[in-house]
């Protein structure tokens, strides 16, 4: 059964090796999907065959990609594959796209998931070619049903010259109303307060607005969202989950949490993942979440009656998951919301409801600045995300790691970051699961000892320790006390040896 409920735009269906042929090399594509949730699966493929066929023939075919944030092996990998991606923004996690960047073969711009839709705005990305967006149905009067992610839809809708929709029967009919698309954004100096107080609250549209004299084609797909499994949480992500539970329920009963917490942000992986597990059986009730992604562990919640909203711009769910969302969508409807990413992640927002935000990290510093998102200072991992969106608005701003990586080799405390995403002002809490250290009201020397001593693995402990005690001896100035030659030689050394240490 078709969900192209407008006669008019029924006449617009093709194949997708059809509506590939739409696009031209050289165009800018502005495509639905967020952490691998609502991209479309058919155009990209066929756009991959036809760039590939392209260059066997010696035409250096490439686009450039603009998306919402991560996608899905159809769309990144297939298109990396091929080599047919000249630029791309704002996140990528695909590993051959990560390759292609790294190899300096892909231009990468890694931004704050906030920023998209406001710069797509401003002009300077330059102009937008063609938006493909994934829906779950067109209605009658011409009006888009979103699909399981909305990241920059609209702006992607509204700024497109041209528009390609693929329509998923997959996605679930009965999620047909969770969405709320606000329309009331704007360029300074004309911004208004975006009215928005409670994570509950809605404040715009279920449905998303479409030119129809845009729409060249139209495409019916039937095809799942590639949704990964979640590891079970091993030891240490339940000793992190552990120490921050801790600390919150320590919060609560100093007065400076209410008892329902304060709106929950959550980055994507297996810890953070692992610390909304861990909050099932945690003495929080009513609990809310003001997020980027609905994942695992905020479904479970949901069951057990601990969280009673759950507010994000995309699902980043299990395949056991997805399957038990789709079919009690018409249950969890009312529990959950759907915004634009420059909603879901607005600082104004996130600083008015005070949002608790947790989030990975790569390695943080000896005074607290965190990098999230490079290997030995070069190579790109996935991107800030929404981090920093969160990170800086946040009522309290969380990090959390393993103590070390790949089998103990590198310590994720070090003398200095190699790269630095979050400043140490916006950092207030670290966890591993060796302990965690409660940085706020602290100086950097402050700072330096708890985390040392809170933090880091038992193995490069000593190693830390004296580092920060010759630095206090040694260094140029006292307030944040660095041995510059010596401050990122752990990541040299690991560099030429394969071990921070000797
Ligand atoms: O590499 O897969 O090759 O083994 O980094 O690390 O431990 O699996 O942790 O999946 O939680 O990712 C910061 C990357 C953590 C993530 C980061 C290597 C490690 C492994 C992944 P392998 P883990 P996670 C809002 C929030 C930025 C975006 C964000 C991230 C790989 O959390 O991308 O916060 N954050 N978004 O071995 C060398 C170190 C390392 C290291 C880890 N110190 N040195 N390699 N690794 N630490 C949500 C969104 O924006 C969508």
């Amino acid at each position: 059964m078709t969900r192209i409920a407008n006669a008019a735009l029924r006449t617009k269906i093709m194949s997708a090796e059809a509506a590939a042929g739409l696009i031209s090399s050289g165009m800018t594509l502005g495509l639905s999907g967020f952490t691998g949730s609502g991209y479309p699966k058919a155009v990209p493929l066929a756009l991959a065959a036809r760039i590939e066929a392209a260059h066997a023939a010696g035409d250096p075919f490439r686009v450039r990609i603009w998306t919402g944030a991560s996608t899905g092996p159809e769309l990144d990998g297939a298109l990396a594959n091929a080599d047919g991606i000249e630029f791309r923004l704002p996140y990528n996690s695909d590993p051959v796209a990560r390759e292609k960047i790294n190899r300096g073969e892909m231009e990468y711009f890694d931004m704050h998931l906030s920023q998209v839709a406001p710069m797509a705005w401003e002009g300077f990305l330059g102009p937008l070619g063609v938006a493909v967006v994934e829906v779950t149905g067109i209605r009658p009067d011409g009006s888009l049903i979103p699909s399981s992610s909305i990241g920059n839809n609209k702006t992607w809708l509204d700024r497109a010259e041209k528009v390609i929709l693929e329509v998923n029967r997959w996605q679930s009919a009965e999620l047909e109303g969770m969405h709320d698309i606000y329309y009331g954004t704007a360029l300074p100096p004309n911004r208004v307060p975006i009215p928005l107080v409670k994570p509950q609250d809605r404040i715009g549209e279920a449905y998303l607005r479409c030119d129809p004299n845009k729409i060249i084609a139209i495409v019916e797909t039937e095809t799942p969202d590639r949704n990964l499994p979640y590891a079970p949480p091993d030891e240490t992500a339940n000793a992190i989950a552990g120490h921050l539970i801790e600390f919150l329920r320590h919060e609560v009963g100093k007065g400076r949490l209410p008892a329902s917490l304060l709106p929950l942000q959550s980055g994507v992986g297996n810890i953070t993942n692992a610390v909304l597990s861990g909050l099932l059986d945690a003495p929080f009730e009513n609990l809310t979440a003001y997020t980027e992604v609905i994942q695992d562990g905020m479904i479970d919640l949901i069951d057990a009656g601990k969280l009673k909203l759950a507010s994000a711009t995309a699902f980043s769910v299990s395949p056991q998951a997805a399957e038990k969302l789709n079919a009690g969508m018409a249950r969890y409807r009312d529990k959950m919301i759907l915004r634009p990413q420059e909603i879901s992640n607005h600082p104004e927002l996130v600083r008015r409801l005070g949002c608790i935000a947790m989030n990975g990290l790569i390695e943080a510093d000896i005074y607290g600045n965190v990098n999230s998102t490079h290997i030995m200072g070069s190579r790109i991992q996935n991107g800030i995300g929404g981090s920093g969106d969160f990170a800086r608005n946040a009522f309290v701003s969380i990090f959390m790691t393993p103590s070390t990586a790949k089998g103990g080799a590198i310590s994720a405390i070090v003398p200095q970051a190699s790269h630095v995403d979050h400043i140490t002002q916006d950092v207030q809490v670290i966890v591993t699961e060796q302990g965690l250290a409660d940085l706020r009201g602290l100086s950097p020397k402050q700072r330096a000892k708890v985390i040392i001593a809170n933090c880091s693995h038992p193995t490069y402990r000593p190693a830390l320790e004296d580092y920060f005690r010759r630095a206090l001896a040694g260094s140029y100035g006292l307030q944040s006390p660095s041995l510059l030659r010596e401050a990122l030689s752990w990541h040299q050394r690991f560099i030429e040896t394969g071990r921070m240490l000797g």
